[in-house]
């Protein structure tokens, strides 16, 4: 097996850390500290062709795989952890509609997401329907005279629920068939009947939105049905299985940002007449932060790698997701503590790296959502 990254691949690395380091950066305090979502940062991460991997060309993609996406996230997610959260969870969209999508509905909406700066959300998750997903309520009846689906319901959670301009709603259009008759629908956001509740204050990722969304005899034609009817749920597995990878991206980028500032604090810090890096007990830490972050790396590519390969990836995607994100909350802490004080303040980026890495270990499958996953495939 070989894991050498290939010169588009090295690339395009150092493009996405050129673009972290020259966008993301001087704004990552203020939009932290405001919560303002970036749209600026957002519309240069279409425009660089970012939101488009994984796309293809002809629907104004920029092609490439799941191993570019990593790169990607990784790199902006050690400057900001929310702009990598905003890409990652973006591209979820896109993904659905180029495995499940008509060529009608990948025309019209693929090439405004990818390059068009229109943001693309995934609502699935509602009050009593977190973990467990197959829970929703959430009704889409379709009214046979009008041709439309009619959507009753509340989705809590949506990342970029009030900026995004297309949301893909899984919503029951059997309720009498549970799981089995969740659909997953293409709303757009002018839809009358569909509005936006409350904006979530949260303790770190500030600038990637957390919103409600309330759906009240929201009307749309029936022709944005995203795969068949009763698909939903395992397009929403689906879904997650991919977007797993891009949280573990996101979160091996805070670890590694943070491994770095450690590495040049201890090399600064004097005390006690030394470098602190002299010192073998805070050694020790860049030792045990360094084996996790390369353990979540290695782990992140072979799920990316599995999946780019067309081979089953869904218990390696949960394993990566599950030790990258602990991995990021395990480095932030130490990290955090090799900084003593300083790291505590507003004055160094520890403190919201600290705040954003324990995100990882709850969106998009929590830690334990990932033990029943891997559990299960072991198991069976
Ligand atoms: N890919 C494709 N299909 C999948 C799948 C996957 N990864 N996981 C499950 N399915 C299918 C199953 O094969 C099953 O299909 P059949 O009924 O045809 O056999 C169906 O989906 C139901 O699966 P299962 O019985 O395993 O469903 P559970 O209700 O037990 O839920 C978990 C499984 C817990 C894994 C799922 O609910 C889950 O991932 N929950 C977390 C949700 C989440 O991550 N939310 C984050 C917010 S969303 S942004």
């Amino acid at each position: 097996m070989d894991f050498t990254l290939t010169e588009g691949q090295k690339m395009l690395q150092k493009t996405a850390a050129e673009f972290a380091e020259k966008y993301v950066e001087p704004r990552a305090e203020d939009i932290d500290r405001t919560g303002e979502f970036p749209r600026d940062i957002f519309e240069k991460m279409c425009q660089v062709g970012f939101a488009g991997i994984g796309t293809p060309e002809k629907y104004g993609g920029s092609g490439g795989t799941d191993i570019d996406k990593v790169l990607a996230v990784t790199e902006i997610a050690k400057k900001d952890a929310s702009c990598a959260a905003i890409l990652s969870i973006h591209t979820i969209f896109a993904s659905v509609l180029n495995k499940f999508g008509t060529e009608e509905q990948k025309q019209k909406y693929l090439p405004e997401t990818t390059n068009g700066g229109a943001l693309g959300a995934f609502a699935l998750t509602e009050p009593n329907a977190g973990s467990d997903a197959g829970n929703a309520k959430t009704t889409a009846i379709l009214d046979e005279k009008t041709g439309e689906y009619v959507i009753n319901g509340t989705k809590c959670f949506i990342s970029g629920g009030s900026q995004a301009k297309n949301l893909l709603i899984f919503a029951l259009t059997d309720p009498s068939r549970g799981t089995k008759g969740l659909s997953c629908i293409l709303v757009e956001k002018d839809t009358p009947g569909f509005s936006v509740g409350k904006i979530e204050e949260k303790m770190g990722i500030h600038c990637s939105e957390t919103a409600e969304l309330i759906f009240e005899d929201c009307r749309v034609p029936k022709e944005n049905l995203i795969g068949k009817e009763g698909q939903g749920f395992k397009i929403a597995m689906t879904a997650l299985d991919g977007a797993r990878i891009g949280v573990a991206a996101q979160a091996l980028g805070i670890a590694e940002r943070a491994l770095q500032e450690s590495i040049k604090y201890m090399k600064e810090r004097v005390q006690f007449g030394k470098p602190i890096a002299a010192l073998q007990g805070l050694q020790w830490y860049i030792s045990d932060m360094t084996v996790r972050v390369e353990c979540a790396r290695w782990m992140i590519f072979r799920a990316a790698w599995l999946k780019v390969s067309g081979q089953p990836y869904t218990k390696e995607a949960a394993i990566a997701k599950l030790n990258a994100s602990e991995t990021a909350t395990f480095v932030t802490n130490l990290a955090l503590q090799i900084h003593g004080g300083y790291g505590y303040m507003k004055d160094y980026p520890l403190e919201r790296m600290y705040r954003d890495a324990k995100i990882t270990e709850i969106y998009e499958g929590t830690s334990e959502i990932h033990k029943v996953v891997i559990s299960r495939a072991m198991l069976k």
